[in-house]
């Protein structure tokens, strides 16, 4: 669901779009002249019809998300359905134009775009959109309604995450939420998947894609295939700062919980490391801070809470650090139409989303928000998301996206990089004598590792499970076993709980019922630091590259503002070039970042068996 992390919906995300028109994609069924002009004039007309589609759909979901209701479901499967019917056509139509010779590079773009951007393509029987949208619209309700239980009473989805990181709550009440969580909302949907991905797969199949996976995979100007490689290179650079970060906090939960809980060597159990999915770890930051080196005398939860602040304020600040750097002001309408805390009186999803409603200035975010230091970190990244939105509001319809979806993840997460402990004395959270020392370094970066080191290998797993779903290596019968495996694999983390056969542990990850692709997440995490370690050099910034914050840098702001402003009209190596001077995706800036925190885990790690 687009709207849902990326731009605009249509494309990126496969939702989308108004009721059923019923001369809808007319103009994809339009007789054009298979020549350059025609494909032209093709891509003109889709781009005005799209437009609107697009706007009706993304405030018919809008509604949906903040207000789930059978009702609201139906009226978001409805437009969703035909908008899906719409793109379909005319990723259909635009394959006819593919080999024309003296296209111009724009239309040849934009024919591309309009065939691989549908998340979830409906076969174009009739009735199967229909199908996939009831279906895909339950499984991100049935998300949102999720429940699991906490000493036997039933807790919400948001309240849950917040509970798995409260480090008051014994060994049994962590495996009693986390098991809750997984059998009751990841094993109702199993069905609904299953049927999901054959629908889909067909759809896929009908536009010339082996499967939707491909299909996902053709997105980033190289081939599917160039595209599995580059993240298993990239994967292969960091997996030793992952791993040394592994053993170190495996040797950490040993101490705190005994050899019975979790033994000193192998996996690690899932629950106990502060994050429902285990994918970022750092509020259980304090059970393993380094002696001397670990008290950072500072949290932003615990900052924000002493002061009274409440989750518009934090919203504040996070507009607070785009404005320092030359951005406009949020307009009026983000303030009055965004939804920043959980209602308290219906059903909504709160996985935290940003959206853009008229691809204008209508942007919005949509959070549950709790004042913690994790919610301030995604507030700005969902920020992130609308400045980049409003950036590129000037493009044409199909150039109204990121330069990939992992520059769209990437944005926000690079400037809360910028939270350094000097950013939070600036803007009045901490005592200016409060700045942890040079000798605390170890800790602030090993604090930063327990969110971005940690989530590497989750934020490539999700997606080659699904690869693997999509293309049949991956069974019905064997859902539930091959995720538990890839967990272990590439994790290295076991559940507290043996796990149905049956079960479909994966759904419990909003992602997976969302329809989100992930490996954008991955990506956004190498990202962020090739964007952080450029502005910091534009900043001047001399000191240690983790102690820069480039907040209120106005020459930061409009080279970023440049790069933003190109949305996808250009292949994305331009874009990166743009802001940072290179065009290749490099894992080395975040190599370096962490580096004096490698070489203290080896030391800390020595004697130890790395690895599971
Ligand atoms: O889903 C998100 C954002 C919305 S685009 C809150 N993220 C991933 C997740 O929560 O699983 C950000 C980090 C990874
Ligand atoms: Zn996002």
């Amino acid at each position: 669901m687009k709207f849902a992390s990326t731009a605009r919906a249509a494309l990126a995300a496969g939702l989308c779009f108004g009721l059923a028109v019923p001369a809808f994609a007319e103009e994809a069924k339009a007789d054009y002249p298979v020549t350059a002009a025609g494909a032209a004039q093709f891509i003109a007309d889709a781009e005005k019809d799209l437009f609107p589609a697009s706007v009706d759909n993304a405030r018919i979901n809008w509604v949906n998300y903040t207000y789930i209701t059978d009702d609201t479901d139906a009226l978001a499967a409805q437009s969703n359905a035909a908008i899906t019917e719409k793109q379909v056509a005319y990723a259909v139509a635009a394959a006819k134009f593919a080999n024309i010779p003296g296209l111009d590079p724009d239309v040849a773009r934009k024919l591309s775009i309009l065939r691989q951007g549908i998340v979830l393509p409906a076969p174009t029987k009739p009735g199967a959109a229909d199908e996939l949208s009831t279906i895909s619209t339950r499984l991100a309700s049935t998300y949102g309604k999720g429940r699991g239980t906490l000493d036997g009473k039933e807790i919400n989805g948001s309240d849950i995450e917040a509970e798995m990181g409260n480090l008051a709550h014994t060994p049994a009440e962590f495996a009693e939420m986390w098991t809750s969580w997984h059998n009751n909302v990841g094993a109702p949907m199993k069905n609904d998947y299953v049927k999901m991905v054959g629908i889909a797969n067909q759809g896929a199949k009908e536009l010339g894609y082996a499967d939707v996976g491909a299909m996902w995979r053709s997105g980033y100007d190289m081939s599917p295939e160039q595209f599995s490689a580059e993240t298993q290179r990239l994967w292969e650079e960091v997996k030793p700062l992952y791993l040394a970060l592994h053993t170190y906090v495996r040797h950490k939960l040993n101490e705190k919980y005994g050899d019975a809980v979790q033994p000193k060597t192998g996996p690690i159990r899932a629950d106990l490391l502060g994050n429902m999915w285990s994918q970022e770890w750092g509020i259980i930051y304090p059970l393993v801070a380094p002696a001397g080196a670990g008290d950072l005398g500072y949290d932003i939860g615990a900052l924000l809470k002493a002061k009274g602040k409440t989750p518009l304020d934090m919203v504040k600040y996070g507009e607070g650090f785009y404005s320092s750097l030359g951005f406009a002001p949020l307009p009026e309408t983000f303030w009055k139409r965004s939804m920043f805390v959980k209602p308290a009186d219906r059903e909504v999803i709160c996985h935290a989303s940003a959206w853009d409603i008229d691809n204008k200035d209508d942007v919005r975010i949509k959070m549950c928000t709790k004042v913690n230091s994790e919610d301030f970190v995604t507030i700005h990244h969902e920020l992130g998301h609308n400045y980049y939105q409003r950036a590129y509001n000037q493009q044409p319809y199909l150039y109204l996206n990121g330069a990939n979806d992992g520059f769209h993840e990437a944005i926000g997460d690079f400037i809360a990089l910028s939270i350094t402990p000097q950013y939070l004395v600036q803007i009045g959270l901490l005592d200016k004598d409060k700045v942890p020392s040079a000798d605390k370094d170890i800790g602030l970066l090993l604090r930063q590792a327990m969110d971005k080191v940690a989530f590497l290998p989750f934020g490539l797993l999700i997606d080659r499970y699904r690869w693997g779903i999509f293309d049949g290596s991956i069974q019905p019968a064997d859902y539930n076993k091959a995720w538990t495996k890839m967990r272990q694999d590439y994790q290295g983390i076991v559940p507290p709980s043996a796990r149905p056969d049956d079960g479909f542990d994966a759904g419990a990850k909003f992602h997976v019922p969302g329809n989100t692709p992930y490996t954008r997440y991955f990506l956004a995490r190498i990202f962020q630091f090739q964007f952080y370690e450029a502005a910091c050099k534009q900043a001047g910034w001399k000191g240690p590259l983790h102690r820069c914050s480039f907040y209120g840098n106005k020459k930061v702001g409009e080279n970023l503002d440049r790069m933003l402003k190109m949305g996808m009209s250009k292949p994305w190596p331009e874009a990166l070039k743009a802001f940072t001077g290179s065009d290749k995706l490099s894992a080395k800036p975040m190599l370096a970042y962490f580096a004096p925190l490698k070489k203290w885990l080896d030391e800390q790690n020595k004697g130890e068996k790395a690895g599971w």
